[in-house]
């Protein structure tokens, strides 16, 4: 039977990101968990992951069009996501000049008002390009809007930013006057 990558990868985001606990699993300070431990929580819960191993989470994260997950000596990790309760320890970094948010109409409203806020989640998301920006708001609505976030103004003021990937930075909530509409 083929793997669905997909459905996998939602299992782990579940595990890594949100509810370790229910997959007898303990994140590390820095979000890390072995490879052995995920594996052997996963593999009863569906007949096609019963043999799953650590090359499924390699591929995994070769067919996945977001950069997710990260794995190095044994250990496997959410970039970014994260919604458990023990705040996941990030490095502050200092952020490009401007960064994107993608969201709905009415979010945008009231973000241009409130500032940014992390909701459930431990960071605020934030995106290094318009495009990935529409794609991240393009989950919520057909009609994103794009607010241009003055990172490294923010920054300057104290806003903390940390690395996510490639394509995502996270920061603390982001008071209005560092956002923009386009
Ligand atoms: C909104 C996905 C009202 C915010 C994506 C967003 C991303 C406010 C929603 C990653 C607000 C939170 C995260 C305020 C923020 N008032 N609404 N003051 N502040 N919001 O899912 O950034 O596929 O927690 O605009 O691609 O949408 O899971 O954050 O609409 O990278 O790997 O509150 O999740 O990645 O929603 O997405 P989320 P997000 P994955």
């Amino acid at each position: 039977m083929r793997m669905d990558y997909k459905r996998l990868s939602k299992t782990v985001a579940r595990a890594l990101r949100h509810a370790p606990r229910d997959y007898d699993l303990d994140l590390d300070p820095e979000g890390w968990v072995a490879i052995d431990d995920l594996l052997a929580a996963l593999r009863p819960r569906r007949r096609e992951w019963r043999n799953l191993a650590a090359d499924d989470l390699t591929a995994m994260l070769e067919q996945a069009t977001k950069r997710r997950y990260e794995i190095c000596d044994e250990r496997i990790r959410a970039y970014y996501g994260h919604s458990v309760p023990e705040r996941i320890e990030k490095e502050p970094a200092v952020p490009p000049d401007i960064l994107f948010h993608g969201t709905t109409p009415d979010a945008a409203e009231t973000i241009l008002h409130d500032g940014l806020r992390s909701m459930s989640r431990q960071y605020v998301h934030l995106s290094t390009d318009r495009e990935t920006a529409h794609l991240v708001g393009g989950r919520r609505t057909p009609d994103p809007v794009i607010l241009t976030i003055l990172a490294a103004e923010a920054h300057r003021a104290g806003v903390a930013f940390y690395e996510g990937n490639d394509d995502v930075w996270l920061a603390d909530a982001v008071p209005p006057e560092f956002i923009q509409t386009p």
